[in-house]
């Protein structure tokens, strides 16, 4: 959807759709503090740029035979796909060169990448997620989060990215799905811009999205269900009962698909941790914080289940975490659940 359709319609959901033709780069730099250098915005820029990349590639994958596996295993063990080469090779090129960025960590890279030493932001991205569903056509993702350095003085060290989420100055993601959207906050409320390929430019869509009053959805991975702690199958037969609103699951098994489907119809997005995998799938870093990020400046919240994901002090950069994002009510109780209160 474009918002130079002549009646782009209501939004879903809270928040104010977009009466005025505004551009990505417009509306970040009118929403830029007053004594701001601008140079976060250039770096959102920069990001929205290289969804933009990424889009056309993924549209293309099957013609441009990006749909196979590059041969090699990622630091989380997993097979990586042509495209996620192609995505982080595109993230860090865009981030590096503009002396905006200092570090990047990826999930596709074991370790920190410098890129310069007294540039003021520390990026954490995971370049495409989702891309095992890339095969078969369904929705992915670039998730990221920018921190900034305290500490410019000296060279950057472990204290700069190993950060809670609390110290994130923005995050987001791009979807790639029916249409290409770019949803970000900077601590402002959360805004999503649709990408009208004709012109090339990501249009703002949604100003202030909010989780709507009532939730529509949870979005867990029943099929683990065995696996899980008790309090996750009560918490499951909870949402069903009669007097509960959220009773429909939808699962994508592509996190940002899930989390976005939920922001704008309300619900929560979880992967629980598992008997034998206490800690989860999902990277707190650069999957958990940003998500849990976006979702409290859209009046949720986000939990590993016993404390809020932005609180969690990282202690390496590809650590896992339980991770549940979405309706602020929904998470409250799954938490108690859980810990049988
Ligand atoms: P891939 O990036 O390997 O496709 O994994 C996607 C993901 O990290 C996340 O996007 C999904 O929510 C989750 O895994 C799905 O995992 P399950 O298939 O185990 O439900």
């Amino acid at each position: 959807m474009s918002n130079l359709d002549p009646d782009p319609g209501p939004p879903p959901v809270g928040g104010t759709a977009a009466e005025k033709i505004v551009t990505i780069e417009r509306f970040l730099a009118d929403h830029q503090p007053a004594d701001a250098t601008g140079s976060l915005s250039r770096l959102l820029d920069d990001i929205a740029l290289a969804g933009k990349l990424i889009a056309g590639r993924t549209r293309r994958a099957g013609l441009t035979e990006m749909l196979g596996k590059a041969g090699e295993i990622n630091p989380q063990g997993e097979e990586q796909k042509l495209m996620d080469v192609y995505a982080d090779n595109v993230m860090t090129s865009l981030l590096s060169g503009h002396g905006r960025v200092s570090v990047i960590i990826s999930e596709e890279q074991p370790a920190p990448m410098l890129v310069d030493e007294s540039a003021p932001y520390v990026v954490v991205h995971d370049p495409l997620d989702g891309s095992s569903n890339i095969d078969s056509n369904v929705s992915v993702g670039t998730i990221f989060g920018i921190y900034r350095r305290e500490n410019r003085t000296i060279p950057p060290t472990p204290a700069d990215w190993l950060r809670p989420g609390r110290d994130l100055i923005a995050a987001g993601y791009v979807l790639y799905g029916t249409s290409t959207m770019f949803v970000y906050s900077a601590g402002q409320g959360v805004h999503a811009f649709t990408l009208d390929p004709e012109v090339g430019e990501f249009l703002l869509t949604w100003s202030d999205l909010r989780y709507p009053a009532e939730p529509a959805y949870y979005s867990l991975n029943l099929s683990s269900a065995p696996q899980w702690e008790k309090g996750m199958s009560r918490f499951v037969e909870w949402l069903h009962r009669d007097d509960t609103p959220t009773s429909t699951q939808r699962y994508i098994g592509s996190a940002v698909a899930d989390f976005h489907r939920n922001l704008l119809h309300g619900g929560v997005f979880g992967y629980p941790g598992e008997v034998d995998r206490p800690e989860g799938k999902l990277r707190l870093l650069y999957e958990g914080a940003p998500l849990a990020f976006l979702a409290e400046q859209a009046g949720g919240r986000g939990s590993d289940g016993v404390q809020d994901l932005l609180d969690i002090h990282p202690t390496s950069i590809h650590q896992r975490t339980p991770v549940f994002v979405g309706d602020r009510h929904l998470v409250d109780r799954l938490e108690e659940f859980l810990f049988g209160v």
